[in-house]
């Protein structure tokens, strides 16, 4: 028999990439998609749409339920109806800027959300076969009081996104500990891919510069340039999830490359991957990434960008997750990353071209 796994947030990036690792693992695969007015299932298509073409029987490969995180009896029904031996909890508004714009709404989905599935997975007398991971993030660390970051580093949010996740991360805890339920907290550190939001900095940065260079778009607006992250390949960090729910013990893990760079050296190493290079002038919101070889102002900084209260630096000290779980950080490197996404970007522009034209 197959174990039965349920991912919430399976449209996202993370939850494309993690039902991928489980079908190929022999999972059944479940998954929540929220009900929209237009198709936001573009990142896990192709998990069901060839299996469609080739078998008319439709043996689908993964089942797709409609749900939301703020909706507690929906997620009983389904919980009930699939029995998940795995429950990965992915779903989340998980824009930090926007968490400023929506602070009640993230915290009904991302803090509440996350106390309502451990509820129906409590209240269906299911806590000794269900194991739970739940998506934690760097950002709990927010001001940062110790440098790397790990497990036992003080929490300090600075967003309503963090807030909502601290709470998230202390209820997955306090489940834990007072009804020794298998659940387990990842405190992932910023990853990013070719699939990743197109409003997240590093995904914004490499459409622009692949848009840059075949002259689809003259220029690129940023925040704050300073900003220091630890970036890592999100194909390589679902599969940490996995190994913390088949792990003897539940405890929890930061996931990170150990490894810092700022927004402005992910944007030099990005367009030179597209083909430009840049050189930065002037400082603060005045700085301005030009063309080294035309002269031209490529990228400006906007306030509008800048967040009410910024997290400036994020380093992430993965030693536990590499000693116990035997999992490797620096499978994808940072340059590595930066490739992957461009190379993606290149052609992903070259091809909306097209399609736009296929409709003019
Ligand atoms: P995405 O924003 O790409 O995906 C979020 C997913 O959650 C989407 O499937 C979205 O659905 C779904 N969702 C949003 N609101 C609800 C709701 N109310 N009910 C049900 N589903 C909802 O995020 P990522 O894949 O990047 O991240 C996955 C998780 O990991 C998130 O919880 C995020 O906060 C967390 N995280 C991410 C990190 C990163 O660097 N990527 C780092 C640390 C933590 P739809 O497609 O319809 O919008
Ligand atoms: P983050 O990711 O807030 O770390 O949250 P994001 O890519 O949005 O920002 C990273 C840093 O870049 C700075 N920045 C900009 N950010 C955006 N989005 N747009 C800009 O134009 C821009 N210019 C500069 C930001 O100020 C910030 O410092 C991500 C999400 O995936 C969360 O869900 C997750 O929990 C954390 O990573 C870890």
């Amino acid at each position: 028999m197959s174990k039965v796994a349920l991912i919430t947030g399976i449209t996202g990036q993370d939850g494309s990439f993690l039902a991928e690792l489980l079908l190929e693992k022999g999972y059944e695969v479940h998954g929540i998609i929220r009900r929209s007015s237009s198709f936001n299932t573009g990142r896990i298509e192709h998990l069901y749409i060839d299996e469609l073409i080739k078998d008319m029987h439709i043996k689908r490969k993964i089942n797709l339920h409609y749900g939301d995180m703020t909706d507690s009896s929906n997620l009983i029904r389904l919980i009930q109806q699939i029995q998940p031996d795995e429950i990965y909890n992915l779903a989340a508004q998980s824009h930090v800027k926007v968490s400023f714009d929506m602070p009640e709404y993230t915290a009904d989905t991302d803090g509440i959300g996350t106390l309502r599935l451990l509820e129906a997975v409590r209240l269906l007398g299911m806590e000794k076969k269900t194991r739970i991971y739940q998506a934690s993030t760097s950002e709990l660390y927010g001001k940062v009081q110790e440098v790397p970051q790990k497990e036992t580093t003080p929490f300090y949010p600075r967003s309503p996104y963090g807030v909502a996740k601290l709470y998230g991360f202390w209820i997955t805890k306090n489940y834990r500990e007072s009804y020794d339920m298998f659940c387990v907290n990842g405190i992932l550190f910023n990853h990013e891919s070719e699939r990743r939001g197109e409003t997240f900095v590093t995904r914004k940065i490499t459409l622009a510069a692949a848009r840059i260079a075949q002259g689809k778009q003259e220029k690129l607006y940023l925040g704050n340039l300073d900003a220091k992250r630890d970036w890592g390949y999100a194909k390589d960090y679902v599969e940490c999830m996995w190994l913390m729910l088949q792990h003897n013990k539940a405890e929890d893990f930061v996931i990170a490359t150990g490894e810092m760079h700022t927004v402005r050296e992910f944007a030099t190493l990005a367009f030179k991957e597209a083909g430009i290079e840049l050189e930065w002038q002037g400082t603060g919101i005045d700085e301005k990434g030009i063309d080294k070889k035309t002269g031209q102002v490529l990228i400006e900084v906007e306030p509008r960008y800048f967040r009410p209260a910024e997290v400036e630096q994020l380093l992430g000290d993965p030693t536990k997750a590499k000693t116990l779980l035997g999992w490797n950080p620096r499978k994808t490197s940072f340059k590595e990353l930066v490739k992957i996404m461009v190379k993606h970007d290149m052609k992903f522009v070259a091809k909306e071209d097209r399609i736009k034209k296929a409709f003019d």
